[in-house]
């Protein structure tokens, strides 16, 4: 059973710089993850899944009135979506191999994703309704973690095409790839800010999982996390001046939220909680 605490004595100062956002995240064993959507206090963090296999890794429409996520309710990964409060579930994905890892169109029409259906991982993207499948890369290497740039004219993703996980973008219709990061070490889970001229990712080239932030044309690659501790799945919040965490920190999964710079990180969940993704309150709802 997952409780999410009330902020209050005892939990660390978060940032507040910058208008609300909202965070889903997943909480729970792996196995029966389920998702939760709440505020940055944690305090009014509600479960929007209730199965008891898993649910994960979801992500608000850019109107802040969906949540695509994956879910392995009907046996396999799929990629679903759903109201932010729980209800109107709409499969996305039907195959019998992986489909996970979604990321919404900025203009909310299209879901990039990874499958694995062509017997190797790549990158594809769908319409919300399910229509309209495109495969976007086609190699023997594992393409994975797409995200849109807030133009939706490029996609950054991960790839180990050249030897080891790196950071790259293409463009959103799948061709003319660049290379961002360049090392010997994995780069992973790349997020832009909605502004579009940054990236934070999270890499162990430094010897453990910590959290960066690069110019979106890979230059000025800075770490802003630095303990021993993981630290992962960086999401921007709406204003671009926060971002949301997972790190293990404090002896298990949390969610933070710290500001893009780094500083003042705080712990939003109290009885675990991963995978964040940032997204607009209900007030900047339509
Ligand atoms: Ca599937
Ligand atoms: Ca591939
Ligand atoms: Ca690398
Ligand atoms: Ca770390």
């Amino acid at each position: 059973m997952v409780i999410m605490g009330v902020a209050g004595a005892g939990v660390a100062a978060t940032p507040s710089a910058g208008s609300p956002g909202r965070l889903c995240f997943v909480a729970g064993a792996r196995d029966e993850a389920e998702i939760w959507i709440g505020d940055e206090s944690g305090s009014t963090a509600v479960r929007l899944t209730d199965n008891g296999v898993y649910d994960g890794a979801p992500v608000f429409s850019p109107d802040g009135r969906l949540v695509a996520f994956e879910s392995k309710r009907d046996g396999n990964l799929e990629l679903y979506v759903m109201d932010a409060d729980g209800s109107d579930v709409v499969r996305l994905t039907n195959h019998d191999s992986y489909d996970d890892q979604a990321a919404f169109s900025p203009d909310g029409e299209r879901i990039a994703f990874m499958s694995y259906r062509d017997e190797n991982w790549e990158i594809y993207s769908v319409g919300v309704d399910g229509a309209g499948l495109a495969r976007l890369t086609n190699n023997d290497s594992t393409e994975g973690g797409p995200t849109f740039s807030p133009d939706g004219e490029r996609l950054a993703f991960v790839s180990n095409r050249e030897g080891n996980r790196e950071i790259y973008v293409m463009d959103a219709r799948g061709g003319d790839w660049t290379r961002l990061t360049f090392n010997d070490a994995a780069d992973r889970a790349p997020a832009f800010s909605p502004d579009g001229r940054s990236i934070a990712f999270m890499s162990d080239r430094d010897g453990n999982w910590e959290i960066y932030v690069m110019a979106a044309d890979g230059s000025s690659q800075t770490r802003l996390t630095d303990n021993e501790c993981y630290d992962g799945e960086p999401s921007f919040s709406p204003d671009g001046s926060r971002l949301a965490f997972d790190t293990d920190r404090g002896g298990r999964p949390e969610v933070y939220v710290m500001n893009a710079d780094g500083s003042t990180p705080g712990l939003v969940t109290l009885e675990g909680g991963y995978l964040p993704a940032f997204g607009p309150t209900a007030a900047d709802e339509p």
